[in-house]
């Protein structure tokens, strides 16, 4: 009988209800060692938070998370707000002793991650960065077919993150597009991701050679009452140096006219390579050289076997699996977690690596220069 969590999240919005969804869904699907009780969510909006967690089922309602994180009755804390207030809720949740799950990115630069690694560590509790990407079914089976040494050495790993959200000019201006609440633009929301699967396929990053864009200058106030300068990247792209002596390409955009959720990635190896693509989340593409020459060629993989992570739980074969699984199974690795007193990847440690790749980004993009990312 799996013992309760009480579980509070803070940030009803996008994130906030997909967080919602997965502690809704994870216990139906999945044996856990402890249950998650859906005790409090927090907003600023009262009104929109009444609706937020009647539609979910969160049992109360707080509209300050400092009040929230210090309740006795939490004892996980999952922030989906925007990213300036990450490192003050997470900071506060882990000196209350509360483990703590935060959306990525982890923080707006790599001081504030370093704060709350820090402090996650000091007291002792659990820390995950909601890169919920890593736990595609087919992004692992990437990560199994490197680990066994099928591609051989990786030489390359190349990506790119292509929405187009912000082409039009008169799409109104919101936390996203301010440097104070959103730390980056397309950078710190979309190359994140792609650094967190470059480290977790290809390794670290060791230097970077960075360029970013803003091509719309000023956008339209929320209340229709003028225009906001955007103080952030529409785009950003750099080239990287990997410590394992391959080289690669990170490149997103918000800007990308006809592309909505188009994450790209390539592995190149000696022996085979991998490709996937977001928008066909259940496929990845496979090629070895030791196939024989007649039967060369990439092969489409559907990742829907029992076999392969996660998939059990869900349908048989061919009955595909969607965005919001990958939610569903990050809150599931981290309860096993929590429960089994152990890490659990992507953790503070690799939100701070992730931060610091970025940062070095926009330093390179600002002096035009290569800048190295040593081991910290
Ligand atoms: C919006 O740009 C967004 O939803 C990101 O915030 C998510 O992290 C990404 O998965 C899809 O795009």
């Amino acid at each position: 009988m799996a013992k309760d969590i009480n579980v509070a999240i803070v940030g009803t919005k996008f994130m906030g209800r997909a967080h919602s969804n997965a502690y809704v869904d994870v216990s139906h699907f999945f044996d856990l060692p402890l249950h998650p009780v859906m005790r409090a969510a927090c907003g600023r909006d009262a009104a929109g938070l009444q609706s937020f967690a009647a539609r979910f089922g969160w049992q109360s309602t707080e509209t300050s998370w400092e009040k929230l994180v210090t309740r006795d009755d939490i004892q996980l804390v999952d922030i989906c707000t925007p990213n300036q207030t990450h490192m003050p809720i997470a900071v506060a949740a882990a000196r209350a002793g509360k483990h703590v799950m935060c959306e990525k990115p982890m923080a707006r630069n790599a001081d504030e991650a370093r704060r709350m690694l820090d402090a996650a560590q000091e007291a002792g509790v659990r820390h995950m960065v909601a890169f919920n990407y890593r736990r595609v079914p087919a992004i692992l089976l990437a990560h199994e077919l490197i680990d066994q040494g099928k591609l051989g050495d990786i030489m390359h790993f190349n990506a790119v993150y292509y929405q187009d959200w912000l082409v039009d000019p008169s799409a109104g201006a919101t936390w996203r597009m301010d440097a104070q609440e959103a730390g980056s633009g397309a950078h710190g929301d979309l190359n994140a991701h792609v650094v967190d699967l470059a480290r977790f396929l290809a390794g670290e990053v060791a230097a970077v050679s960075g360029m970013q864009d803003t091509f719309v200058k000023e956008r339209p106030r929320g209340d229709g009452k003028g225009m906001v300068p955007v103080t952030v990247d529409d785009a950003t792209s750099f080239l990287a140096r990997f410590q394992n002596g391959a080289s690669g390409y990170f490149f997103s955009s918000r800007m990308c006219t006809g592309r909505k959720n188009y994450l790209r990635l390539e592995v190149f190896g000696t022996k085979g390579s991998v490709a996937f693509n977001l928008e066909r989340m259940n496929e990845l593409e496979f090629y070895s050289r030791e196939d024989l020459d007649a039967e060369q060629g990439f092969r489409n993989i559907l990742v829907t076997n029992a076999s392969q992570p996660f998939i059990s739980a869900w349908w048989p074969p061919g009955h595909i699996i969607g965005w919001e699984h990958t939610f569903i199974h990050e809150v599931r690795d981290f309860l096993t977690a929590i429960a089994a007193h152990e890490p659990v990847h992507a953790d503070f440690y690799d939100g701070l690596r992730c931060q610091q790749v970025l940062d070095a980004a926009v330093t390179s993009a600002s002096t035009g220069r290569w800048v190295d990312i040593p081991l910290t």
